[in-house]
């Protein structure tokens, strides 16, 4: 009878099932098996055969189904729907009275509060989907906002499970932990590496890194990795955990490990303690943490506190200290940076520091050499935090200095290219000491830094080109076929191929790997820049802020300066940068010719770009005795400067409440006038302006709306000739400002070509393929189309105005 007999055998096949489970679990979570391995094995066999004999049966939770599906050619990306914050360090017990402090002050509480302390693995962190309790995808921590799609390696570790146990989980629950290697299982993974004659990992840390980081899963099954899971972050379901320590014991109930070195306390007297005890247990874990988290238990309390940049007020990592060694300082070299720094690097002899084999450290600058009174031949202590670069620390006391010790001379050419050597002045440590550094004058003649700007345009946080390290980019350079990171899009498979170390795979999914990188986010793309002073972070803010490259190459530092987060020096650098006419070239060939997109943020709307507040504004005015305590009370009166200026003096004197503060302004306002009024205006036309929505004046808000329009919307320019009073630069932002798309040559896919005077080629092509061609007087009617008749006039003002340079075809 087959419908029975099949009934039997899926009755069978989720016992089996269930039984491996079970046993997993017991197994990999628990680590208390309750059948012999042999017996686990016979039941995973007869599963195995089961569910050969009935592949449709087959289900992505089975426990047969751990390894599988082809190697990857590349991770996808998976954006989190709830950004994975950071964690704030602590170093000392005073910073943690002072987090507590922070605490209590802001929840208004003087009662104690509950933490919980949690070793702090130092391994990967990760975020594993679950839907109806099975688990879908698995994902890196990455920027926070988005990480790697690592589903298939996660599937692999055994004490992640496939299918949540128990009853009770929500529709939907996103888990949070940190992947690691135990200690034993790396250094059994090591022994066979060597053993073989393969490259052994520094340490487990790397190790685990670099097992979730293959795209054949059948090795990460291969790798010892396991997880510790510390949070939640999508929970769609009824009653959510009211405690921390609450959230994970369900998460253990439902077969997720837990570590059981969780401890809740009652006050940061607590905290201390645990510090104190797990500090002295670190040796004897058997894997490796870097610290303590502590965490505020009481979700309420949590949510109460909420979060500062991209770290929770609620939690804080209390780090151990670096660990220290002895060694010999062998040599000093000069290294040049990718803006030209020149950076002393000792070459020491190797030693361990806490487990990590250490050979070379930084020196920062002459200004550390002379204070640190070192010598080639001396004894040296070096010093190694996490995943920070080594330093050296001090002279090692009790050595005598050796006669054939050598002093360390600054380089009086560039080590590279042989330019001239400049000493700037540079900010060090948290900025309130000065020091000297060394520049190379060469730019980019000098091939150290040309290489060094390509690598970083290419690294893993910028454009991550996968292929294009540092070694290919070095070759290349050398070979003349990168001079500039515009180049890399026109890199063709003949020339790769005929590279050394390339065939016509490699040569292939390099060249595949350029094209996808065309399409990237704003933010890396900015990054990838590489503009003094400006990392990830001010990437992402100018990115969030500003929504294109366009409006960025344009903005003016008077402007950037105003975003929360970019001080006077970035703002400095990041005009010069667009002002530098090579800068430009290279820029203008990526977007153009090589129709390099760069994606802004998907949230980034004109309302999300009103992030500038009006507070910062007026703090902003050079006026003796206002600060932005003075600045907050007058920005809580009037909602832009016209409002300040129609401020009658009681009126003033009222809101500042300052005798002296208001007599400066009184002076100062009207000399400072235009100046306001002129930023003010700039804010406007870039479409920024402050915080909040009531205080948008009438003229930002028809800006903002205007730009949700999207008049152009789809629509593909190209834009060619000279025209009068603006340049192509300016059209191109206003283009893509309305969600236009701009394209270097006319094809039959254009929609429009924008012709000005001397319109060549380009031309002649569209009237050949029929493409519409229009003058600047229609394009502003296309602009204006959809907006209110009354604005259209000023529209055209404000979107033409101030645009200074012109380019050439
Ligand atoms: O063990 C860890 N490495 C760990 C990391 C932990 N035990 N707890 C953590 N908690 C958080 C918050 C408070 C933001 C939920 C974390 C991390 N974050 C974290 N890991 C990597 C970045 C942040």
């Amino acid at each position: 009878m087959p419908h029975n007999a099949s009934l039997f055998v899926e009755d069978k096949i989720r016992q089996l099932r269930e039984q491996l489970h079970h046993h997993n679990y017991r197994y990999h979570v628990l680590d208390d098996p309750d059948i012999p391995d042999g017996d686990y094995d016979r039941l995973m066999n007869e599963l195995k055969q089961l569910e050969a004999d009935h592949p449709w049966s087959i289900t992505p939770d089975s426990p047969t189904q751990r390894v599988g599906g082809a190697p990857l050619k590349s991770f996808g990306q998976i954006r989190h729907e709830v950004p994975m914050l950071s964690l704030d360090n602590a170093f000392s017990s005073e910073d943690m009275a002072d987090f507590n402090r922070r605490v209590n002050e802001r929840l208004k509480d003087t009662s104690t509060v509950e933490y919980i302390c949690e070793p702090k693995l130092d391994g990967i962190a990760v975020s594993l989907m679950y839907e109806q309790g099975v688990l879908i995808t698995g994902a890196t921590r990455g920027d926070g906002t988005t990480g790697e799609d690592i589903t298939q390696n996660i599937r692999t570790i055994v004490s992640i499970p496939l299918k949540l146990q128990g009853a009770g989980w929500p529709e939907r629950l996103e888990v949070r932990g940190e992947i690691y290697m135990p200690r034993q299982g790396f250094d059994q993974l090591n022994e066979r590496a060597e053993k073989q004659g393969e490259k052994v990992f520094a340490n487990p840390r790397n190790a685990a890194a670099g097992s979730l980081r293959q795209l054949d899963s059948s090795v990460t099954a291969s790798r010892p990795l396991t997880m510790y899971c510390y949070g939640i972050g999508v929970y769609d379901g009824d009653n959510a955990p009211e405690t921390h320590s609450d959230m994970l014991n369900r998460l253990g109930e439902w077969g997720l490990r837990i570590n059981p070195e969780v401890e809740v306390v009652e006050s940061v007297k607590g905290c201390e303690d645990y510090y104190r005890k797990l500090e002295s247990r670190r040796e004897t874990l058997g894997y490796d943490i870097d610290g303590i988290v502590f965490k505020v238990n009481p979700v309420k309390l949590q949510q109460q506190l909420g979060f500062v940049a991209r770290a929770p007020r609620w939690a804080i990592a209390r780090k151990f200290p670096a660990q220290e060694a002895m060694t010999v300082l062998k040599d000093v070299e000069f290294q040049v940076g990718r803006t030209g720094t020149i950076t002393p690097v000792a070459r020491l002899e190797p030693v361990s520091v806490g487990g990590v084999v250490v050979s070379n450290a930084t020196l920062h600058n002459m200004d550390e050499i002379r204070r640190l009174n070192i010598c080639v031949g001396d004894s040296v202590i070096v010093h190694r935090a996490g995943d920070v670069i080594p330093k050296i620390v001090k002279r090692a006391g009790n050595i005598a200095r050796l006669n054939n010790a050598k002093a360390i001379a600054p380089p009086k050419v560039c080590p590279v290219c042989g330019s001239k050597v400049d000493k700037v002045t540079i900010k060090v440590g948290n900025a309130e000491k000065e020091g000297t550094a060394l520049v190379c004058v060469g730019r980019l003649t000098c091939k150290a830094q040309r290489e060094q700007a390509i690598i970083h345009f290419s690294s893993r946080k910028a454009l991550d080109i996968e292929g294009l390290g540092s070694e290919t980019v070095a070759l290349m350079v050398s070979e003349g076929l990168l001079a500039s990171v515009a180049d890399i899009f026109a890199l063709s498979y003949e020339e790769i191929v005929a590279l050394e170390g390339f065939a016509e795979l490699s040569a292939r999914n390099l060249i595949a790997a350029i094209e996808k990188a065309k399409t990237t986010t704003l933010q890396r793309f900015i990054f990838g820049l590489g503009i003094p002073e400006v990392g990830e972070e001010t990437a992402r803010l100018l990115a969030e802020t500003l929504g294109s490259i366009e409006k960025l190459a344009i903005a003016r530092r008077e402007v950037i300066q105003l975003i929360e987060g970019i001080g006077e020096t970035g703002a400095g650098c990041i005009q010069d940068y667009f002002a530098d006419n090579h800068n430009r070239q290279v820029l203008d060939k990526m977007m153009d010719k090589h129709q390099v997109q760069a994606v802004g943020p998907d949230k980034y709307s004109s309302d999300f770009v009103v992030k500038i507040a009006f507070d910062k504004l007026i703090s902003n005015i050079p006026v003796y005795g206002v600060g932005l305590g003075i600045a907050k009370r007058i920005a809580s009166k009037c909602r832009d400067f016209s409002e300040l200026y129609a401020l009658s003096s009681d009126q003033l004197k009222e809101v500042v409440r300052n005798q002296r503060a208001f007599d400066h302004l009184l002076k100062a306002l009207p000399a400072q006038k235009d100046r306001l009024i002129t930023l003010e205006a700039y804010l406007l036309e870039e479409g920024l302006h402050w915080r909040t929505r009531q205080n948008l004046t009438d003229a930002a808000l028809t800006k903002v709306n205007k730009a949700k329009k999207g008049a152009l919307k789809g629509k593909k320019f190209v834009i060619t000739g000279k025209f009068e009073g603006v340049s192509r630069d300016g059209l191109k932002a206003l283009v893509r400002e309305h969600d236009g798309v701009i394209a270097g040559s006319v094809s039959k896919n254009t929609d429009f070509l924008l012709a000005g005077e001397k319109a060549g080629s380009k031309r002649q092509k569209a009237e050949a393929l029929g493409i519409p061609v229009i003058g600047l007087d229609q394009f502003n009617e296309m602009v204006a189309a959809g907006q209110s008749s009354d604005r259209r006039g000023s529209q055209q003002e404000t979107s033409f105005k101030n645009i200074d340079h012109e380019d050439e075809d």
